[in-house]
C-alpha cells in the first residue's frame, strides 16, 4: 500500500473508495452525515439504498463486486432488526462499519444490539446509535494508514476540534 488510499491489484494502482449502504431511504437523514464527512476530507464514496431482506439477491451481487470495483471499506446503517451490516460483513472480507439507526419502537436499542452482537468470526465495527459522522471518521482513520495527506487532514481536523474546546468561553 502507498499514499492516496492506493492499493496494488495485479500491479495496477487503485484508489480505495468507501461504500455507504443503508437499509431504507428513511435512514438518509442520519446517513447523510457520513457522506458529508467523507466529502469534507476528499474521500471518494458511493451511496446506496440496499436491503438485506427486501433485495437479498441484489445485495449479494453488489457485495460480490465491491473489491474489484476499488472499494476498501463498507459503512452500513440499518434500523430495527438491522441485519444489513452483519450480512454485509458475511459477504465480504473488506472491513465493515455498522451504524445502528434510531428506530421508532425501541429508540435504536434493537438496532444497536443487533449490529454489535455479531458472533465470533464475522466482525462489524459498531458505532453509536445514529453515529454516522464517527463511522466516516473511523473509515478515514483506516484509509489514512496508507495516505499521508489524508492523515495530515485528519490531524488538522482533530486540532481544530481541540482548539474550539480550548477557546470556549462561558
Ligand atoms: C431497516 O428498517 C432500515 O434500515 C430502516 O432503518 C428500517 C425501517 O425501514 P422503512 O420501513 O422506513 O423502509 O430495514
Amino acid at each position: 500500500m502507498t499514499g492516496n488510499n492506493r492499493i496494488f491489484v495485479d500491479s495496477k494502482i487503485m484508489v480505495m473508495k468507501v461504500s455507504i449502504l443503508m437499509g431504507s431511504k428513511s435512514d438518509w437523514d442520519v446517513m447523510s452525515a457520513a457522506c458529508e464527512t467523507l466529502e469534507s476530507f476528499g474521500v471518494e464514496y458511493e451511496k446506496k439504498v440496499i436491503s438485506a431482506h427486501r433485495t437479498p439477491q441484489y445485495f449479494m451481487e453488489y457485495m460480490a463486486g465491491l473489491r474489484d470495483r476499488g472499494f476498501g471499506i463498507v459503512i452500513a446503517g440499518a434500523g430495527g432488526a438491522a441485519h444489513l451490516p452483519g450480512m454485509a460483513a458475511a459477504l465480504t472480507t473488506l472491513p465493515v462499519i455498522g451504524i445502528p439507526i434510531k428506530s421508532k419502537a425501541l429508540n435504536g436499542l434493537d438496532s444497536l444490539l443487533s449490529i454489535v452482537q455479531m458472533p465470533s468470526g464475522i466482525p462489524v465495527a459498531t458505532m453509536a446509535i445514529d453515529g454516522a459522522k464517527n463511522a466516516a471518521l473511523y473509515a478515514i482513520a483506516m484509509l489514512a494508514l496508507g495516505d499521508e495527506a489524508l492523515a495530515a487532514r485528519l490531524a488538522a481536523f482533530r486540532k481544530s476540534q481541540a482548539d474550539k474546546v480550548l477557546q470556549t468561553e462561558l
